[in-house]
């Protein structure tokens, strides 16, 4: 057994992350947080990376904030809960989102409180049949973070979102993939290769395109039509003057697959 927190490994062009403190259902620990921080601002600045994994060793995903780290008040000093998610998990989040490449969640287990919503945060989550999301928050007297209460919302609509944070309950992954909340729940058997041919898939675009594709939808859901067509109209002029567009449309046209290198 490594005793890095993080476990990464490189297939191809995809580079897979995984949480590696099984015994506590990888929850976060302030040192976790960091580990994890640091092996994704590599491979955003490493090129040949072009889709990233994000997973769980053992049977869970990630349970959350590790509730006997630091700055949770167990060792009688005061709990510091806006600090630790101004620190780890807001820097986390934004991390995520602005990788230059596709992310994915590999839910493979119990994905709770925060480990919830960092999942939900990537751009496509795939989780087995056993796995579950749990917005575990409310039994502990918080309110949903690591994006949570920007997400839910946008993804299965405010009732949902509701009912899910106040009541903490269980959501099985086939009923997260049932109402939208995620993209795909698979049989457990066929969780890593049904991951990794989607990564795969990814990793062969223009990780230029699908890396804005995520930001014009998320900036678009804070604007007007007129505005969001405009911003459409600004980001096809910068993905036109790239070489993935003149590459896939020669590939297109020379009937044979493009190679995309725009970062
Ligand atoms: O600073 C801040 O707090 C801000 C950030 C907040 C973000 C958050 O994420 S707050 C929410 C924190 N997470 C939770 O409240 C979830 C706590 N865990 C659970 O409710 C349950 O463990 C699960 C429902 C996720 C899974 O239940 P189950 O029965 O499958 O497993 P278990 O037996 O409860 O857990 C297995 C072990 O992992 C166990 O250790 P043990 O008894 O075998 O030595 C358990 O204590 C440990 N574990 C699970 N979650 C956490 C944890 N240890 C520390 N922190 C955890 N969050």
């Amino acid at each position: 057994m490594s005793d890095s927190l993080v476990l990464v490994s490189n297939q191809g062009p995809v580079r897979t992350f995984t949480l590696n403190r099984p015994q506590a259902l990888n929850s976060f620990t302030a040192a976790l947080h960091r580990e994890l921080l640091a092996g994704l601002d590599a491979a955003a600045a490493d090129a040949s990376v072009r889709c990233v994994v994000i997973t769980g060793a053992g049977r869970g995903f990630c349970a959350g904030q590790d509730l006997n780290d630091e700055g949770m008040g167990q060792d009688g000093t005061p709990a510091d809960v806006e600090g630790v998610v101004e620190r780890h998990y807001k820097p986390l989040a934004l991390r995520i989102r602005s990788m230059p490449v596709p992310v994915i969640a590999m839910v493979n287990g119990v994905a709770a409180g925060a480990g919830a919503n960092i999942a939900l945060g990537c751009d496509l989550v795939v989780a087995a049949k056993s796995a579950s999301f749990i917005q575990a928050f409310s039994k502990i007297g918080l309110v949903p973070d690591g994006g949570g209460t920007w997400l839910l919302p946008r993804l299965v609509g405010r009732a949902r979102a509701i009912g899910l944070a106040m009541t903490g309950d269980k959501l099985p992954a086939e009923q997260a993939a049932a109402m939208g909340m995620i993209w795909q729940c698979v049989d457990d058997a066929v969780l890593l290769e049904t991951t990794m041919a989607l990564a795969n898939r990814l990793a062969a675009l223009s990780a230029k395109a699908l890396a804005a594709t995520r930001r014009v939808i998320d900036e678009a859901g804070g604007l007007d039509f007129d505005a969001a067509l405009s911003l459409e109209a600004r980001v096809q002029g910068d993905m036109s003057r790239g070489h993935d567009f003149a590459e896939g449309v020669a590939a297109f046209l020379q009937k044979r697959p493009a190679v995309f290198t725009d970062r």
